[in-house]
């Protein structure tokens, strides 16, 4: 699938230092241990709607991830998916008399525009689930030949993963059954159905259904399940023990869980990633911001309302990525406040001293993403150059090239 344009990344001095983030398999910040390449998959969007903050949010968080890594030296293969065949995405266009694929086309592209608006820095490799069927069907093909997965002998055609088969599993997400049979109800699974091995046993592949698209393949018509979509577009591309797998908290379990499960069983391998990391949710009016609930503000919207997309980049980026946090009005207006001391501070012809700055942002990103301090320590500059002023004539630059490189916000 076609990616987006790249944000131009001005190269700082020296260098970044290694990346610290908290791991959900572990519950520690740990280090990231990248070779040359780091590997990183991030869960990319359903697109039967347009991208909301909370979207936004959780891609800003792995923007970082990028430009840290970037800064530390190494070069970043990163890969992201479109599920552009999924249940949810089949309702919608059927509620709006739409074709489904037309429904998701016009998506990812406003996506596209999206994240180009961001200056989000475009996956190496951006892959829909639909042009990654066959990736999918062979791994089902493997796991059916291991017998780790079954098929359901009640004619449905379907195709289940026998989750009694992962050794490990549980690693990732560390619930208990309990809560992973609620999780794994309320989340697209289906504990009640008749004939499977275990009731957290997720779908690999589900049976064609009249009014349903489905394909041909050498496990029989219809389409591969969601978990084995990333599974197969992940490992086909990155391999095993990627640097991370990215995504929003809502995707712990069961799908990165299951994702991981997967992998593993089909190469016999551990562990899929290194490290697991997940963004928190953005609400709105004291509800998690969802397609399903409709609580949304959409980044497509605030743009066409001539919001300064950096603005919104900045207002994302005062709240700390793994805290649960609401969206609201006055976020904005500070994030604007911001920008505007910043860019007068940047314009100035001189200012204090800047490799301060610099040690300390990277020092603050590098300790778990802590934007929340790296903004501050932004402001603390432009407050003294704007009132105290300062004699060096390159920090007003070096400063615009850090809060680029790093945050991603331009301010020319
Ligand atoms: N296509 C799948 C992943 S393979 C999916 O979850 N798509 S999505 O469109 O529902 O979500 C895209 C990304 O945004 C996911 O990483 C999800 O965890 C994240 N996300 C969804 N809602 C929020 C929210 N309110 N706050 C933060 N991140 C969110
Ligand atoms: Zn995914």
């Amino acid at each position: 699938m076609q990616s987006w344009p790249g944000p131009p990344i001005p190269k700082l001095p020296g260098r970044g230092l290694p990346l610290r983030l908290f791991d959900s398999a572990t519950g520690q910040v740990r280090p990231t241990a990248p070779g040359a390449t780091a590997r990183m998959y991030v869960c990319g969007i359903t697109p039967y709607d347009a991208t909301h903050l909370g979207h936004a949010a959780t891609y800003l968080a792995f923007d970082l991830v990028n430009r840290v890594w970037r800064d530390g030296g190494h070069e970043v293969h990163f890969v992201e998916n479109v599920t552009d065949i999924d249940d949810p995405l089949l309702e919608r266009a059927v509620r709006d008399h739409d074709d489904w694929m037309v429904l998701g086309m016009r998506e990812t592209a406003l996506f596209r525009e999206d994240m180009t608006a961001l200056r989000i820095v475009p996956p190496r490799d951006y892959i829909g689930a639909v042009e990654s069927i066959d990736e999918a069907v062979a791994l089902i093909v493997a796991l059916l030949d291991s017998g780790t997965a079954y098929r359901l002998d009640d004619g449905s055609g379907d195709v289940y993963y026998d989750v009694t088969r992962a050794e490990r599993f549980g690693y990732e997400s560390g619930l208990s059954t309990e809560t992973m049979l609620t999780l794994f109800a309320e989340r697209g699974g289906d504990p009640d159905r008749a004939g499977k091995r275990n009731r957290l046993d997720p779908h690999l592949w589900r049976g064609a259904r009249p009014d349903e698209p489905s394909w041909e393949s050498p496990v029989g018509r219809g389409r591969p399940g969601w978990h084995i979509e990333c599974t197969a577009i992940a490992l086909n591309r990155l391999g095993m023990a990627i640097d991370v797998q990215g995504g929003g908290s809502d995707l712990l379990f069961p799908h990165h869980e299951m994702s991981a499960a997967h992998a593993e069983s089909v190469t016999g391998d551990w562990p899929f990633a290194r490290h697991y990391v997940h963004a928190g949710m953005i609400g709105l009016d004291g509800a998690k911001m969802s397609k399903s609930r409709g609580n949304l503000v959409f980044v497509s919207r605030l743009r066409g309302d001539k919001v300064d997309p950096m603005a919104i980049r900045t207002a994302l980026l005062a709240g700390h990525y793994r805290e649960d946090r609401p969206w609201t009005a006055g976020l904005l207006d500070q994030a604007q406040s911001r920008l505007a001391t910043w860019r007068e501070a940047v314009a100035l012809d001189a200012g204090p001293d800047a490799r301060a700055l610099l040690d300390d942002v990277r020092r603050q990103l590098a300790d778990d993403l802590d934007t929340v301090n790296a903004l501050s320590t932004v402001d603390r500059w432009a407050t003294e150059a704007l009132h105290r002023g300062g004699r060096d004539a390159d920090a007003p630059r070096l400063v615009q090239d850090i809060v680029d490189a790093l945050l991603g916000i331009s301010l020319s």
